[in-house]
């Protein structure tokens, strides 16, 4: 099973290896504190089964999701921001970088200065959607530079095209010069954003739904076949309602259209808005079900369909994430546990969301509800990123990791692995554990403690500690992935805090 099973004995434990991460991390320390927590701690079933292969985390799991609407400026995704391109090499070798986001749906095309945008409906303006006025365009400029963009970093794409307010034609046009530029650099294209969700935004909720959706779907992807005969796409990238999966791996099963599906997506928020009393540290952090559920559908669609499924948009707290929840050392916490349970799950990887404050502002209606709730607290939303859940932030003249892309970091260690099933049962400590087989062969077990106050006794001959997660506190608005260069024997995994031990023999 992956990543928990059953119980099975539990081994005597080796006080020799014996040694806390605490003092891994303050090597000074004195040893009473650590003592006491390695007292304390509960002894965890840890029993690994490398002979029984898990899922595969493909090189390229790791990714990030930004509103098309970046593409309005073409310096953003350029050679010429290269702050932000150091950022992304440092979170990953190979990463993907989705455009789409509720911005995608509004903008358009526009191959030469004198390219008129389509015409639209007119349609009343819902208080925390886009703008119905919102509209800007992707120039032949953007592409290039977020080509020459895709080069610098090592990273691919998937770009998202406009269904909610475009013709086939000019998706198609798109498309083609899209294909042209980024060459093997796009992974595939996605039509539309969310549109499970179009029947409150952009279409009429009286004939909306999956298979209004599935006709306009084809009919985009269908004329962008035409100009392009070898388009790949992934779909149908809905925000929440999973039983679209079920519909969607039967109407494709038998259409010829289903050799050019190259993976399955879907976004998921854990909860929101950010003014929602129950979007805590201690939610992001429990055990939840839903990832199990949607994960299901998921991949029993794409198994129909013998296509990938791949997390493509999400994080801690939509409606651009809250503060002192999404910005903190809890949300790493939370990335890395999410991360690695998405790759045991089977996804392909995952993208979560962030960027540039406005443009994820202009996706909700224009503010950001977090900002609010940190004036209310007499504090000063300068000193948090925008949006408040983006692993990347830009934060006056600097793009700054944040917490959740630390987290990233430290499941983006498994990126190329074979995963394995294990045993793990950490008793009443809020713990998971993963393990697999690196690129290089060398084993590797993760175990991210997410208690807020109890410690885990690990007992794991033949292993030593790679890398810890760790931060002053939950709530900090750092995180700190590290490698210690001494007491690299580790038996106790302090409450919120992760480890990566890696085998010492083959
Ligand atoms: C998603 C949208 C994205 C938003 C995000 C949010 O695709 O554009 O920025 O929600 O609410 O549903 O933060």
């Amino acid at each position: 099973m992956y990543p928990c099973g059953d119980m099975s004995p539990r081994s005597p434990l080796d006080r020799r290896r014996f040694v806390s991460l605490s003092l891994a991390a303050t090597a000074s320390a004195a040893a009473s504190p650590w003592t006491a927590l390695a007292q304390s701690a509960t002894r965890a079933t840890l029993v690994l089964h490398p002979d029984q292969p898990g899922p595969s985390v493909p090189a390229n799991f790791l990714g990030l999701s930004y509103e098309t609407q970046q593409l309005s400026d073409p310096t953003f995704f350029s050679p010429a921001n290269k702050g932000l391109i150091a950022q992304l090499r440092a979170l990953a070798p190979h990463g993907v970088l989705r455009l789409g986001g509720n911005t995608s749906d509004y903008g358009y095309w526009k191959p030469t200065p004198d390219s008129k945008m389509p015409p639209r409906k007119p349609r009343e303006y819902k208080v925390g959607d886009p703008d119905p006025n919102t509209a800007y365009a992707v120039t032949p400029e953007a592409v290039h530079n977020l080509n020459a963009f895709l080069d610098a970093t090592g990273w691919t794409c998937l770009y998202g095209i406009n269904l909610g307010t475009n013709i086939p034609s000019l998706a198609a046009e798109e498309a083609a010069f899209v294909t042209k530029t980024l060459g093997p650099k796009l992974e595939y294209l996605q039509i539309g954003n969310e549109a499970d969700r179009f029947g409150s935004t952009i279409r009429d909720p009286q004939t909306w739904g999956v298979d209004a959706f599935l006709a306009e779907w084809l009919t985009f992807a269908k004329a962008i076949l035409a100009k392009v005969p070898n388009a790949m796409f992934g779909m149908p990238d809905i925000a929440s309602n999973a039983t679209w999966f079920a519909t969607i791996g039967e109407k494709l099963k038998d259409d010829p259209i289903r050799a050019h599906i190259a993976c399955l997506s879907h976004h998921y928020y854990i909860g929101g808005p950010p003014s929602n009393p129950e979007m805590t540290i201690d939610k992001i952090l429990r055990p939840n079900p839903t990832v199990l559920k949607q994960a299901e559908m998921t991949s029993a669609a794409a198994k129909k369909l013998d296509t990938h499924w791949r997390m493509t948009e999400g994080n801690t707290c939509y409606r651009g994430g809250k503060p002192g929840v999404s910005d903190v050392f809890a949300s790493a916490l939370w990335s890395a546990d999410y991360l690695l349970q998405l790759a045991s799950l089977g996804y392909a990887g995952v993208n979560l969301h962030g960027g540039d404050g406005q443009m994820v502002a202009n996706s909700l209606g224009g503010k950001l509800p977090g900002d609010e709730l940190v004036l209310a607290a007499h504090g000063n939303p300068a000193e948090h990123p925008h949006p408040y859940y983006t692993p990347i932030a830009h934060i006056g003249d600097k793009y700054v990791a944040e917490p959740v892309s630390v987290g990233m970091r430290f499941a983006g260690i498994f990126a190329g692995a074979q995963l394995f099933a294990l045993d793990f049962d950490p008793g009443p400590v809020n713990a998971t554990a993963y393990a697999g087989r690196l690129a290089n062969g060398q084993h590797a077990v993760a175990i991210i403690n997410k208690d807020r106050t109890q410690p885990l006794a690990i007992d794991l001959a033949r292993y030593s500690l790679g890398f810890t997660l760790t931060a002053p506190a939950l709530d900090s608005r750092s995180a700190e992935l590290g490698e210690p260069s001494r007491f690299r024997e580790v038996s106790i995994v302090p409450p919120s805090s992760a480890i990566i031990l890696y085998s010492t023999q083959g």
